[in-house]
């Protein structure tokens, strides 16, 4: 029996009932993907990943990937590379693809939808899958010889990776030391050692084209310190012929020379990469070239990375659905205990679906990932409202800024969450057999761990959204949103069954508005051409960015819910199958208990903040 457990009603919901999406499906440039054909393709996805993709997840973690020295590789376990092969020749990636790659886009919402379910049932093999996506962004921001290396890069499938992260230089990647050398005939060879490059290595593609960060040496004006000195190369594996992509049988210097052992994910191979080392493989050159030709690094880097953080949000709330599904169904069937209400020593025993506290943690589960779902899928509808003005030759910078606000809340709060509760909620409610193998949820909170530390820490988002997102954009996104919220407050949403919870909602979106305003406040405070400025006030903002980004998390995903709960109860005021009336009931339900349970504390969290002081800052290091 397959571990996945998907959650399609769910998906649809979001996608049909509350998001819409059958108005831009088949039009503008979704013509090829219209409505029927995006709930066939959804249906086919799930049978696919529940059955094909879901079917190596166990033996992919037990019998992981083992690097070999000699030969610079770790090769795959047969199981995952079968399960990899059914996803490729779905071809469904496509729909992620735009046209001149050989592409037929998908809105981001329905991909989104296709990615919760293969990051669920097995992420690796979206990750390995990714090298399409990525020829994307050479293609955007190349010359036209990288336009045609992307499309060859979606015509032989090879894999690809994003190459950012050295030994010094993780969260601060303007520390990286990688250097680059221009050579005669405009290539660049490429030196230095990168650590934690997931898919570096893989025996199911014939190439495998790296995207390195590097600092250009030698030529006045560019390669300068910190992020804005790095370049973008395109550095493969083998060397192959720009024009037909026959590999030419020479290797490039791009050498795997470790492969981690993981807490997770162990089939995801996590590399470092030596490139131009004399001394490692056969002492080759490592050659790149330049993306676009223009030294631009870590903003074309940056369009994989906002992609990538989606990505790992995406996962985080799929394995904590699957997780909660699990737990659920475990729960239906373990008998244990007598009921609360009779405490006789020979009363019958009961499944633990009778117990309150495993009630809460079910609900708790349940709110959680369907409202973490909502977020993912509304964020994606802007990333559609993106692509519809792209191809009409014009930018809607509105949905650019929410999308960028709303991605650290995507991929910091979301993997926050999923994490915790997967081993708080999910694994607990199977007692003592959810510590076994022999349920899927003790590799769930493995794998699912690493989605609070790659593409970002949780720290590094919380500090993205406060002064990129926020303080830069001038609060315009934020705005926004809050504005949405405050409309949905002050309706009628609910006819009269949700109007505690808006009134919760309304408080919590006051404190979540006070809490901004204490940081904005406190950091004005912390310039020292103003009078009366200190610096050190900054650390009172550092010490409050994730609370901030985790409270706006919650008030965000609670008006997601409770939209979806105003859409529930008009579909239960007509005519409804019974199927369909435990599901709506079920959204309202989940509503009302994330907003009665979740958004009351918010105002401890505002107090908490409001009292930061510099004493932890200013504590002699060996207290500690
Ligand atoms: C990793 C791999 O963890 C994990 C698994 C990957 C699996 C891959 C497979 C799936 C992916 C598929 C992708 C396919 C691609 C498809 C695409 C389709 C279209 N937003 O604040 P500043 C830029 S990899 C946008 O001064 P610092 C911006 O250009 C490792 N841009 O930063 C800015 O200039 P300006 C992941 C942003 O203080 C410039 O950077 N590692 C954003 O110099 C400088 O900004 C990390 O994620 C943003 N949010 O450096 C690093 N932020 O201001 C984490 C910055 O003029 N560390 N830019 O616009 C950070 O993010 C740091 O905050 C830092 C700080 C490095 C940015």
């Amino acid at each position: 029996m397959s571990h996945y457990k998907s959650n399609m009603r769910d998906i649809e919901f979001n996608l049909f009932e509350v998001l819409n999406r059958d108005e831009i499906l088949g039009t503008g440039p979704f013509e090829a993907v219209d409505s029927d054909t995006a709930r066939s393709i959804l249906a086919e996805i799930d049978r696919m990943a529940r059955e094909d993709l879901a079917a190596s997840y166990e033996d992919s973690d037990r019998n992981p990937p083992v690097f070999d020295p000699k030969t610079n590789s770790a090769p795959l376990p047969e199981s995952f590379k079968k399960s990899y092969q059914a996803y490729m020749d779905s071809e469904f990636w496509r729909l992620q693809i735009n046209e001149d790659l050989g592409g037929t886009p998908a809105p981001s919402s329905i991909n989104w939808a296709m990615g919760e379910l293969i990051l669920g049932s097995n992420a690796p093999i979206w990750m390995y899958a990714a090298g399409p996506s990525f020829a994307g962004v050479v293609h955007r921001n190349g010359t036209e010889r990288d336009k045609q290396i992307a499309r060859l890069m979606v015509e032989k499938q090879w894999g690809a990776t994003m190459v950012l992260t050295e030994a010094d230089a993780g969260s601060d990647v303007g520390a990286g030391r990688s250097k680059a050398t221009l050579n005669d005939d405009g290539s660049w060879n490429i030196t230095g050692v990168k650590r934690f490059i997931t898919s570096a290595t893989n025996d199911m593609t014939e190439n495998v084209i790296h995207l390195v960060l590097a600092r250009p040496q030698g030529i006045e004006g560019i390669g300068g310190p910190g992020t804005k000195g790095l370049s973008l190369f395109i550095v493969p594996e083998h060397h192959f012929d720009h024009e037909t992509g026959e590999l030419t049988g020479e290797r490039n210097g791009a050498y795997v020379t470790n492969v981690e052992h993981k807490m997770g994910i162990k089939v995801s191979n996590t590399c470092e990469v030596t490139f131009g080392d004399p001394q490692v493989g056969g002492g080759e050159a490592a050659q790149g070239w330049l993306v676009g030709e223009v030294h631009n690094g870590i903003a074309q880097m940056f369009q994989v990375i906002e992609n990538a953080r989606m990505m790992v949000g995406t996962k985080a709330i799929a394995t904590l659905s699957t997780g909660y599904l699990n737990a659920l169904e475990y729960a239906k069937e373990r008998v244990q205990g007598g009921d609360l209400t009779n405490q006789a020593k020979d009363a019958p025993r009961v499944t633990i679906t009778h117990h309150p506290d495993v009630r809460r943690s079910l609900m708790t589960q349940k709110s959680f990932s369907e409202a973490m779902r909502a977020l993912v899928l509304y964020t994606a509808s802007y990333q559609d409202k993106i692509q519809i003005a792209e191809h009409n030759g014009e930018r809607d910078e509105l949905a650019e800024k929410v999308n960028d606000l709303l991605l650290p809340i995507v991929k910091g709060y979301g993997s926050e969450r999923s994490w915790v509760l997967l081993g708080t909620e999910s694994l607990q409610t199977l007692g003592g057999s959810g510590f076994l193998q022999e349920y899927p949820i003790e590799q769930y909170v493995r794998d699912a761990k690493i989605d609070t530390l790659y593409e970002g820490t949780t720290a590094i988002q919380g500090q993205d959204f406060f002064f990129r997102k926020i303080v830069k954009d001038q609060a315009k996104a934020l705005t926004h949103i809050n504005n949405e919220i405050d409309a949905f407050i002050k309706s009628e949403a609910g006819n009269g069954r949700l109007k505690v919870e808006r009134e919760l909602l309304a408080k919590a979106l006051e404190d979540a508005g006070a809490l901004t305003g204490i940081l904005i406040n406190t950091l004005m405070s912390a310039d020292e051409s103003a009078e009366g400025g200190n610096i050190k006030n900054i650390y009172k903002v550092g010490l409050n960015t994730s609370r901030l980004l985790m409270v706006i998390g919650d008030v965000v995903c609670a008006w997601l819910l409770l939209r979806g709960a105003e859409v529930a109860l008009e579909k239960l005021a007509g005519d409804v199958s019974e199927a369909d009336k435990a599901f709506y009931e079920g959204k309202v339900a989940a509503a009302q208990f994330f907003a009665r349970t979740n958004l009351p504390k918010l105002t401890a969290e505002v107090a908490i903040a409001e009292a930061t002081d510099l004493s932890l800052m200013e504590l002699d290091e060996a207290s500690f």
